[in-house]
């Protein structure tokens, strides 16, 4: 059927469109779960578009970054541009419970106890701030250093394990 839609009326430029919603309809119930067991509040934050987002591995020893520039750093210096919608992940590397909060933003992550949970925190970078975790006594080795950085700063990386990296500020 949507073939003859398409076959006789070429001319009109919604018919392709028409034809196209037609066959999205039809199609998706089909390909997309709709069983999601999630709440619809953590299915719906969890497709919120950020800019920028960082992946901890979270145990007592810290937070230990998982990829990109942070990857395999224990707490490293978080940056962001004023402004930035940033998530910071964390996966639950031990069975231990374990968040994330940040200090002045005010905003913490729900939190988690089984190795390999998974949460998140989302803010707008508003200023210089610290990330850590709100269970009592893991902050002291579970925090680290969020900053702004500007067009002209460059991206910081973490206070030791890159000593090495001339990153000019
Ligand atoms: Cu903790």
């Amino acid at each position: 059927m949507a073939e003859t839609i398409r076959i006789h009326a070429p001319k009109s430029p919604y018919s392709g469109v028409f034809a196209i919603c037609c066959f999205l309809m039809l199609s998706g119930p089909g390909c997309s779960p709709s069983d999601d067991p999630r709440p619809d509040t953590v299915a719906a934050a969890d497709r919120v578009e950020v800019d920028r987002e960082y992946v901890f591995d979270a145990t007592m020893a810290g937070y230990r970054g998982i990829e990109g520039e942070i990857e395999g750093i224990v707490n490293p210096v978080l940056t962001a541009r004023l402004g930035e919608r940033v998530r910071i992940t964390i996966i639950n590397g031990e069975f231990m419970v374990h968040d994330v909060a940040m200090e002045r933003h005010g905003v913490a992550s729900e939190q988690i106890l089984e190795e390999g949970a998974t949460t998140f925190v989302d803010f707008v970078a508003r200023h210089d701030d610290t990330y850590f975790c709100t269970v009592p006594g893991h902050r002291f080795s579970m925090s680290g250093d969020f900053r702004i950085v500007g067009e002209e700063r460059v991206r910081a990386f973490s206070l030791g394990t890159t000593a090495g990296l001339s990153t000019s500020i």
